[in-house]
């Protein structure tokens, strides 16, 4: 079987980061070696930028153009150095956040989500996940595990609304792929979270069976 590339979506404490690490000791369980990365992160540089995009900061601040390049960036760091060579050499990979991402937080207005296209077809060079697993959670849950996790970052700390707005543009994004995003809700217990992933990559799989 083709080497494949899962990429796992949604708002801040979805439980991304959880079910990433649940997926890649499912495929260890059915003979399928992988590798988890995040976005931002994964390379050594990249994981430099993602302390300076998420750490608060008083003096000079991160303009919105820039946040958007910095996404881009290092995205097309992580694809050069952890997402090409991995498929390449025989591993699946599991991504936590990728394009989607800069679609749902940063493609508030018509202009970005021209620049978001055009980034799309610079960068990801038609590297597109297989499947896409958007889980789905109100903005207050989702902040409320993460404020229970630790102190809250810059972004994390950007007003409901924000969230709420990126949330409606998750959605709507996942409305019009319904083949390739899968929706699931993980405001109910972490195990029946588990239990609906497994269903639904296991139903992917038996249809990708080549
Ligand atoms: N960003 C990123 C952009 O704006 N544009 C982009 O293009 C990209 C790529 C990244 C930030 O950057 C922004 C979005 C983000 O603000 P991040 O830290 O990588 O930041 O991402 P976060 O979404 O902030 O990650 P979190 O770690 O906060 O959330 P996760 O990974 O979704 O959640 P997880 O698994 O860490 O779980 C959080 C807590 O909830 C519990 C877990 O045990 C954990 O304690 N939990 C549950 N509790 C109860 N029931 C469940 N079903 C649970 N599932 C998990």
């Amino acid at each position: 079987m083709k080497n494949k590339f899962i990429v796992i979506e949604g708002l801040e404490g979805s439980g991304k980061t959880t079910i990433c690490n649940y997926i890649m000791n499912m495929l260890k369980i059915w003979g399928i070696k992988s590798i988890i990365t995040r976005e931002p992160g994964g390379t050594p540089l990249n994981e430099k930028l993602r302390k300076i995009i998420k750490k608060e900061r008083k003096k000079e601040i991160i303009s919105n153009k820039t946040e958007l390049l910095m996404f881009y960036a290092l995205r097309a760091q992580s694809l050069e150095y952890i997402i090409k060579p991995s498929l390449k050499n025989g591993l699946w990979v599991i991504s936590d956040r990728y394009s989607i991402s800069s679609q749902a937080y940063q493609g508030y207005n018509d202009s970005n989500k021209k620049i978001i296209k055009n980034l799309n077809y610079y960068v990801l060079e038609g590297i597109s996940p297989d499947i896409t697993l958007y889980l789905d959670i109100d903005p207050k849950i989702g902040i409320y595990r993460a404020k229970k996790r630790g102190k809250l970052d810059r972004i994390e700390k950007k007003s409901l609304s924000f969230f709420k707005k990126t949330r409606s543009r998750y959605l709507e994004i996942v409305n019009k792929n319904k083949k390739k995003i899968k929706k699931i809700n993980t405001e109910k217990p972490l195990y029946l979270v588990k239990k609906e992933v497994k269903i639904i990559l296991l139903r992917w799989l038996l249809k990708n069976l080549k």
